[in-house]
C-alpha cells in the first residue's frame, strides 16, 4: 500500500494548526499510520533536505525546521503521494489555490507550515529516515468499504 511522508513544521505547531491539518487528511479517507512530534536535530533535518544543500537557502531552511517541535506523519492510501501534494499545494503558499493548506494559511515560502514527499521513491526514503518499522501501525480502518469499493 502506498504511503507518504508528512512534516507540520514547527511553524505550523507554533501557530496552533496541527489538528486542522491532520483533519484534513482524515477527512479526505487516507490513513494514518505513524505519528510523532519531534525536535529535529540537525543531522536530520540536513539528511532530510540533502537535496537542497547546495542552494541559497539551505542553511536558513535546515535552521528554521530545526527550530522547534514538528509533527512528523507517515499516511496511507492509494494515490497518496501525489494526492498530498495536491492538498499541500503549491510551494510558495502566496501562488498556492485556495483550498489548500498553504493556499489557505500561509504567505511566505520560508514558512509554508508543511512538507510532503514529492515521489513514491523520495516518500520511501523519508519514511525510512524519520521513522522505525517498529514506530509504524500496520492496521487497517473499518471505514475502508465506505471509501474504497
Ligand atoms: P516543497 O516543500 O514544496 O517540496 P522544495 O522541495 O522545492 O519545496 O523546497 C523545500 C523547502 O525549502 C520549501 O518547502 C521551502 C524552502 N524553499 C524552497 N525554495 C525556496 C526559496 N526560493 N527561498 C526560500 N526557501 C525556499
Ligand atoms: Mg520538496
Amino acid at each position: 500500500m502506498e504511503r507518504t511522508f508528512i512534516a507540520i513544521k514547527p511553524d505550523g505547531v507554533q501557530r496552533g494548526l496541527v489538528g486542522e491539518i491532520i483533519g484534513r487528511f482524515e477527512a479526505k479517507g487516507f490513513t494514518l499510520v505513524g505519528l510523532k512530534l519531534i525536535i529535529a536535530s540537525q543531522e536530520l533535518a540536513e539528511r532530510h533536505y540533502d537535496i537542497h544543500k547546495e542552494r541559497p537557502f539551505f542553511k536558513d531552511l535546515v535552521s528554521f525546521i530545526t527550530s522547534g517541535p514538528l509533527v512528523a506523519m507517515v499516511w496511507e492510501g492509494d494515490g497518496v503521494v501525489a494526492s498530498a501534494r495536491r492538498i499541500i499545494g503549491a510551494t510558495n503558499p502566496l501562488t498556492a489555490e485556495p483550498g489548500t493548506i498553504r493556499g489557505d494559511f500561509a504567505v511566505s515560502i520560508g514558512r509554508n507550515i508543511i512538507h510532503g514527499s514529492d515521489a513514491i521513491e523520495t516518500a520511501q526514503r523519508e519514511i525510512s529516515l524519520w521513522f522505525t518499522d517498529a514506530e509504524l501501525a500496520n492496521w487497517e480502518s473499518t471505514m475502508k468499504p465506505w471509501l474504497v469499493e
